[in-house]
């Protein structure tokens, strides 16, 4: 078999033969009766769904652990051979949307164009957010990957999520916190910009009714290859519960069909497929390199080095609305001078974290939020800056709503954990560190205007402006 190939979706021409495939796919199934295991709907209850027919086969995704990468390749996998049977294809392969590109941050044409039910990949507001159909733009924090791709571990075995790919499980889990780095970012805070308040991508009951859902997650797929490509000990677990347990699917025969890890670690070799950017000579990470990464994971401490530096005082909950919220978080000089020690010695085990604990939702936000540690007093905040850690987004996150009795298995308050060594390292060389306390700032991050027009929709800007508060218990900064 020929090796198909995901090709960047702003490379292939709106009227082309590739786009005429995967709509004429799509539209199949979407006409298929949803009791079809091979239908849209079936197919999307798979990952999620509020339907409480009993179905052992529904609402498995996998969030919050180091399962998170490997069941969505498996997911996609085989959605994309139903495809390609469905579009009469065998070459069809599922395209994927490069948002880190600065040029292509507005939703596929072909998602939003034409507007009407002729076109099986639109979807109308407020089933997406309000304004992405007009070519609003993702900001650029929300689809930045680098502070994923630092971490050279795969799996973090703590539970701490300060991994690239999620924490160290001993069995599966639907809705786990907390969320591995490449998973908060920029998985999560992709859905909820795509999404908004009420649209499908904002929630994972929903997320893969909407066909873009597949775009994004090829592009999360690819760059989990990107990322073994950066080298420097990037390896995939050797971990047994990773590469053998076993997950359901379905062919495109309507058959149940079974896969674990080990099954899906060579995309080319064991699932016939490429990106259209894979390097001609992929290196195949050495056990040398293995053991490294394993050897980085473990030295972490496992848990048993974990100490707390300082943390939010006060009982009230911290409340994220429209503007810019400051927490101050204060350090004892006994923190500092320990804190200023682990600069002079930065190895692994002596990161520093900020974590955002018990951040609960009512109703989903309509935006993100970009985080900022020590931002001067009216300076600008920009997501390049050594003042920037990362970004909040609410994907998974379980509202105190009328969905969340839905939401099984998942804890009431989810939390985030940024590894801030290297801005308290860049904050330390300016003079920026010592004597003040730790000041953290959120900044709501939402969609820009559209490629050259001055504003977003008013709709969409309301949507913005009364956007559903945050609350978060408590910041702390801890050691990893
Ligand atoms: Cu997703």
């Amino acid at each position: 078999m020929a090796t198909n190939t995901r090709r960047n979706i702003y490379s292939l021409l709106p009227d082309g033969p590739e786009i005429a495939a995967f709509r004429r796919g799509v539209a199949a199934l979407q006409a298929r009766s949803p009791d079809d295991p091979t239908s849209w709907l079936y197919q999307a209850n798979i990952h999620g769904t509020v339907d409480p027919t009993p179905n052992p086969a529904w609402s498995q995704c996998q969030h919050g652990s180091f399962f998170f990468l490997s069941w969505h390749r498996m997911y996609i996998y085989w959605f994309e051979r139903i495809l390609q049977a469905a579009a009469g294809d065998p070459n069809l392969a599922l395209p994927y949307w490069n948002y880190s590109n600065p040029a292509q941050r507005a939703l596929p044409l072909v998602f939003r164009q034409p507007t009407d039910t002729s076109n099986p990949l639109y979807v109308p507001a407020p089933q997406r957010a309000l304004g992405i159909n007009d070519g609003a733009r993702l900001p650029a924090s929300v689809v930045s990957f680098s502070s994923a791709f630092r971490f050279v571990n795969f799996f973090d075995p703590d539970g701490s999520g300060l991994s690239f790919g999620g924490q160290q499980v001993s069995e599966p889990g639907h809705f786990l916190f907390p969320h591995g780095q490449l998973e908060s970012q920029p998985h999560d805070v992709v859905h909820t910009t795509v999404g908004g308040e009420q649209g499908w991508m904002s929630d994972p009951n929903f997320a893969a009714q909407d066909p873009i859902f597949w775009l994004h997650h090829t592009n999360i797929d690819r760059l989990w290859k990107r990322w073994l490509d950066q080298g420097g000990g990037r390896a995939n677990p050797t971990d047994n519960t990773w590469s053998t347990f076993s997950f359901t699917f379905f062919d495109e025969n309507g058959q149940q069909v079974t896969m674990s890890g080990r099954d899906i670690v060579d995309t080319v070799g064991q699932l016939n497929y490429r990106y259209d950017d894979d390097p001609a000579n992929i290196p195949t990470p050495s056990l040398a390199h293995q053991v490294t990464a394993l050897a980085l994971a473990d030295g972490t401490g496992a848990g048993l080095f974990k100490a707390m530096l300082g943390a939010s005082e006060g009982t009230n909950m911290i409340e994220l609305g429209t503007q810019p919220v400051k927490v101050t978080v204060p350090m004892e000089d006994t923190t500092r001078n320990r804190v200023a020690a682990m600069i002079a010695a930065p190895v692994v085990s002596n990161r520093i974290v900020l974590n955002l604990e018990g951040i609960h939702i009512d109703r989903m936000p309509a935006v993100t939020y970009e985080v900022y540690i020590n931002l001067p007093e009216g300076q600008q905040p920009d997501y390049q800056s050594h003042y920037y850690v990362g970004s909040l987004g609410f994907f998974a996150f379980k509202p105190h709503g009328p969905h969340a009795a839905h939401m099984q298995g998942q804890q009431p308050g989810g939390k985030r954990s940024f590894d801030i060594t290297g801005n308290v390292q860049a904050l330390h060389q300016r003079g920026e560190w010592q004597g003040r306390p730790v000041e953290v700032t959120f900044v709501t991050s939402g969609l820009l205007p559209p490629a050259g027009a001055e504003s977003l929709s008013p709709e969409a800007t309301a949507a913005i402006q009364s956007t559903a508060p945050v609350h978060i218990e408590r910041v702390t900064i801890t050691t990893a």
